[in-house]
């Protein structure tokens, strides 16, 4: 069965690849599944319709029949179960694997979207310049301690897998920041993600959203 897929309608971020249905599209991508996508408006996302499936009225939505997820952890981590390619076989580096994602997501993560408020919400009042350092440490500290583990490794565990791609996902909304030129393997890393053919087919098809040209995609 086709699963179909949730994106904006209009991304503030033009097709950049931020919004988070890019890290559903790229394991979908990964695994060789084929995917259909519903555009929805902000004012949709706030509606019964869409609320039945996110509580939160928010992209990314996932439905395959009967069921339907949000977020993009338990979603990412169903495609990877349903399918090979994400996640070891041997159940200790799966084990493994699978908490490399939940540290991309309740470790790595919230510092960094910290940062992006800060920036993007709060730049303009008058404590901000006073505040933006302890923000940027918080985010370093994380970076600096995930330097320190990936070490000149290309991955995190042994070969790529769903922990990777949650945490170049998650990695990825600091490009922009200049944070993560602070530590050159990291940048590597977020490089060697960006690299794999899956992430660019799923980076050209949200792309296309905007640019109103087909991306080949796999849906
Ligand atoms: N924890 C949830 C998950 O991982 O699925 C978070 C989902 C989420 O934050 N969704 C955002 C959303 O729907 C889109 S991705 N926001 C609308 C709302 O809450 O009303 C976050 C995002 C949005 C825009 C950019 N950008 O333009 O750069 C980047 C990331």
């Amino acid at each position: 069965m086709i699963p179909t897929i949730t994106a904006f309608e209009q991304s503030p971020d033009r097709g950049r690849g931020l919004a988070r249905d890019t890290r559903v599209r790229w394991a979908l991508e990964e695994v060789g599944q084929s995917y259909k996508v519903r555009l929805v408006s902000f004012k949709a996302m706030k509606e019964p319709a869409h609320l039945a499936l996110h509580p939160f009225g928010q992209i990314p939505t996932y439905e395959e029949g009967d069921l339907g997820l949000f977020e993009t952890g338990a979603i990412v981590f169903h495609v990877a179960e349903r399918h090979s390619g994400l996640l070891p076989d041997e159940a200790n580096a799966r084990a493994r694997a699978i908490t490399w994602m939940f540290a991309a997501l309740s470790t790595l993560e919230p510092p960094i979207l910290e940062l992006t408020n800060a920036r993007l919400l709060e730049g303009d009042k008058s404590w901000s310049a006073q505040r933006m350092p302890l923000v940027e440490d918080r985010v370093r500290n994380r970076l600096g301690q995930l330097s320190d583990r990936l070490g000149d490794a290309d991955w995190l565990d042994g070969a790529f897998s769903a922990g990777d791609l949650m945490m170049v996902s998650v990695l990825l909304r600091l490009k922009a920041s200049g944070l993560l030129d602070e530590y050159p393997n990291l940048s590597a890393y977020v490089a060697r993600g960006e690299a794999r053919p899956a992430y660019k087919r799923a980076f050209d098809a949200q792309l296309a959203v905007f640019t109103g040209k087909s991306a080949g995609s796999l849906a």
